[in-house]
């Protein structure tokens, strides 16, 4: 038995006018639940630290970059990792970072259990739009604020086990798992900021996005044989309404546990990472089964090639 006592910590709404000490404040509050229910790693939303900025569209740039990070840990972060570290809970988290070059990145970071960073991910696919859309009821500008990440999937080696982290829309493309599939993935852990409602499609409610929320996650999960923790940021935030839905994802597929609120809400599993192992030695022990040969475009084209009428 390899046991990672996980807790999922979903986050309520984080206003615009919520500043970082208040995010982490809240953060350092689940950090104390975790810790009363025994949980050795911690796992908080995408873009954690703030609202979820890119709904709101900026020309100056000096106003983008206050909704970034320049080092981690730094002032505003330094006690989350303090508690982190006296609790001996690792933490994986999302934020806004902006590199010494100028670059801009929707990243995540895992922690040991000393407050150490021992992963980093760089979110690579980034859904929305660059410029203002008037036909939207909100904007998505993350093709504007952030680059596409330039670090793959990477997966670390911590804890007794093999860790991988992505990040919000990544969790919708089967190629994001098995990227870290093949590298022995045993836990994926991703945030995400998912609106309830879809401008393009206003006949889908927050039951249709939990629903595919739920799919992807447990789809990324069985298929790969790895847990898959997903955690949201829900509620309103400044009247743009999130699905929360955070669940975690066994290796077989199953839902082990899932929030019920849109708030601040720890969900706490004891994950067996030795419950990988099945997957991955029968139905899909990819070194036997997988025909490489018949996948070539998946690496080599982007959109689709109908074949010729
Ligand atoms: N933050 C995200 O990546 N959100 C997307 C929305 C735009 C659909 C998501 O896939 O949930």
């Amino acid at each position: 038995m390899r046991n990672v006592v996980v807790g999922g910590a979903q986050m309520g709404p984080i206003q615009k006018a919520d500043s970082r000490s208040q995010a982490i404040e809240r953060m350092i509050s689940l950090l104390d639940q975790a810790k009363l229910q025994g949980c050795t790693l911690v796992v908080f939303p995408e873009l954690a630290l703030t609202t979820f900025f890119p709904r709101w569209y900026m020309e100056d740039q000096a106003e983008v970059d206050t909704w970034f990070e320049r080092e981690m840990p730094g002032p505003d972060t330094q006690p989350l990792f303090d508690r982190a570290r006296e609790h001996a809970i690792a933490i994986s988290f999302g934020y806004a970072e902006l590199t010494p070059e100028g670059l801009h990145y929707n990243t995540s970071i895992l922690t040991d259990r000393e407050a150490n960073i021992v992963g980093k991910y760089r979110k690579i696919h980034l859904p929305g739009h660059s410029e203002f859309d008037p036909e939207r009821d909100f904007q998505h500008l993350e093709k504007r604020y952030f680059l596409p990440g330039d670090m793959g999937f990477p997966v670390t080696r911590t804890m007794g086990g093999i860790f991988g982290m992505c990040i919000c829309n990544d969790r919708r493309w089967p190629e994001t798992y098995r990227v870290m599939g093949l590298q022995g993935v045993e836990m994926v852990l991703l945030g995400y900021n998912t609106p309830s409602v879809n401008s393009q499609r206003p006949a889908e409610g927050p039951a249709d996005r939990l629903f595919h929320n739920r799919l992807s996650l447990q789809a990324g999960a069985y298929q790969n044989s790895t847990w898959v923790v997903g955690i949201a940021k829900g509620g309103d935030e400044d009247g743009f309404p999130m699905i929360g839905g955070s669940l975690i994802a066994a290796p077989d597929g199953k839902i082990v546990v899932e929030a019920k609120t849109e708030d601040d809400e720890l969900i706490v599993h004891a994950c067996d990472l030795d419950d990988c192992t099945f997957g991955k030695k029968t139905i899909f022990d990819f070194a036997r089964h997988r025909r490489i040969e018949h996948y070539g475009i998946i690496t080599e084209q982007t959109g689709v090639i109908e074949p010729a009428e």
